[in-house]
């Protein structure tokens, strides 16, 4: 921790699941960082400086350098700071792990969210989508502790959603989407994240995660909340 040269400022929102994934890397690594909450219904001006393109967090300043996008961030990272690697060493290994990624989010979170801010019939197809890319993630993670074997390791982070949000958005979508008797590997390492000292620490109060995406259905469904 005390040969990091230059400052490091997180940029972030506590709720954002994006946002933990910088979060849990930086802390497996052991980078002090000092955590900036945004408040992204009234975003700062150093957001708007630091990300101009996009305007969202997380965004990761390192010295004077500002990066954006939290797989990005990751990469950098990990480029940068050698201790513990997030990423396997092998072209191919690598290749398959950021292949996961973008099925995972594209599949599963994005379709996880879409699911939770739906209703009806909708939100059927939504989450019977998303189950099957859950059996998917399933039949990957089998016989191991974690997506990356033995250790967390990128797809691990880049996952981490599933272990606090998704629960979140079961019950604010009043959906069910994670079957521990269909994914019993997951459900374990659910629990073998939620149980990590450094990971657990700086997860949202479940309370604040409720309210957030509580505010987004309302958002999409307001007379459901009359
Ligand atoms: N693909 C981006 C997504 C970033 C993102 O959507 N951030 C959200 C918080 S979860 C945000 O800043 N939202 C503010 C807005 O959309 O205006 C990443 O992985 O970093």
């Amino acid at each position: 921790m005390g040969s990091q040269k230059e400052e490091v400022k997180l940029i972030s929102f506590l709720c954002s699941p994006v946002c933990r994934r910088v979060e849990w890397g930086l802390r497996l690594k052991g980078i002090d960082y000092e955590y900036i909450e945004e408040d992204i219904f009234n975003k700062s001006n150093l957001l708007l400086e630091l990300n101009p393109v996009h305007k969202k967090v997380p965004v990761l300043v390192h010295g004077d350098k500002a990066i954006a996008e939290s797989l990005v961030i990751l990469e950098y990272m990990d480029e940068t700071w050698k201790q513990y690697p997030l990423l396997p060493q092998d072209p191919y290994e690598r290749a398959l792990v950021r292949f996961w990624i973008k099925f995972a989010d594209e599949k599963v979170m994005y379709g996880g969210y879409v699911a939770m801010i739906s209703i009806g019939e909708e939100q059927e197809k939504r989450v019977d989508e998303v189950r099957k890319g859950m059996d998917k993630l399933e039949e990957l993670i089998k016989g191991k502790r974690f997506f990356g074997g033995d250790r967390i390791g990128f797809l691990d982070i880049a996952l981490g959603w599933i272990t606090y949000l998704l629960p979140v958005w079961e019950e604010v979508g009043s959906m069910k989407i994670l079957d521990p008797l269909k994914c019993p590997a997951i459900s374990a390492w659910v629990n073998n994240i939620l149980n990590h000292p450094l990971l657990n620490d700086c997860l949202p109060p479940k309370d604040d995660l409720l309210a957030y995406n509580h505010r987004r259905r309302k958002q999409f469904n307001p007379s459901l909340y009359h």
